[in-house]
């Protein structure tokens, strides 16, 4: 499969895994998963026919391996914006996480620090170098360095996808290091 349909179909899972499964007759459970034969017949039926051999190619060498399958399942595994339950288990982050946005944000971040907006979480990079590319899909980017040792210390919650997204609920501002 050449680039251009790998990136095709991720967009496609992504808009119906993560943010209206509605809109192609598709219903989630709670976990956020579907049966990979329904998928690939609802996607057929609405004029999208993906193979059962172009979806394993997107789900093993995606570059961010954004999508699992397991028991014949298949689910994003960050990003919704329709409610699911992850059912990830809290984990210890790191002493420092990332995030990378851009300069229009920036004030109303220092005032509120990151909120999830469209998403459940906020997301947080493990370095620098992903924190540049997340910011970098709208612009210039700006990296934004969190105290996530001393959040986790504090009680906030943190998980991490299947994928080393790390994910928690809002990052107040006395946490966040500007440039
Ligand atoms: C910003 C991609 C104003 C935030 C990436 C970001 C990631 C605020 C935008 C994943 C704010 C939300 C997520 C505040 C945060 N005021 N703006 N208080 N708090 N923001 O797309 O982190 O390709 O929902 O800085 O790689 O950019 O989808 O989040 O710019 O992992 O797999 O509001 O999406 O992965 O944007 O990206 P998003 P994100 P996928």
């Amino acid at each position: 499969m050449d680039e251009r349909r790998m990136v095709r179909v991720s967009k496609y899972l992504a808009r119906h895994l993560r943010h209206d499964p509605g809109r192609i007759g598709l219903t989630l459970d709670a976990h956020g998963w579907v049966p990979v034969d329904e998928l690939l017949r609802a996607a057929a039926e609405h004029g999208f026919p993906i193979t059962p051999a172009e979806l394993r190619e997107v789900v093993e060498s995606n570059d961010k391996r954004r999508y699992a399958i397991e028991d014949g399942r298949i689910r994003a595994s960050q990003g919704h914006s329709v409610p699911v339950d992850l059912a990830l288990p809290a984990a210890e982050p790191p002493e420092v996480l990332y995030h990378g946005t851009v300069g229009r944000f920036v004030t109303a971040i220092r005032a509120e620090g990151l909120r999830p907006m469209n998403r459940h979480h906020v997301h947080l990079s493990p370095d620098r170098a992903t924190a540049t590319r997340v910011g970098g899909r709208r612009g210039v980017p700006v990296v934004l360095v969190v105290a996530s040792g001393a959040m986790h210390a504090d009680g906030h919650v943190f998980h991490v996808s299947a994928n080393g997204v790390w994910l928690t609920g809002h990052v107040p501002p006395s946490y966040l290091r500007f440039p």
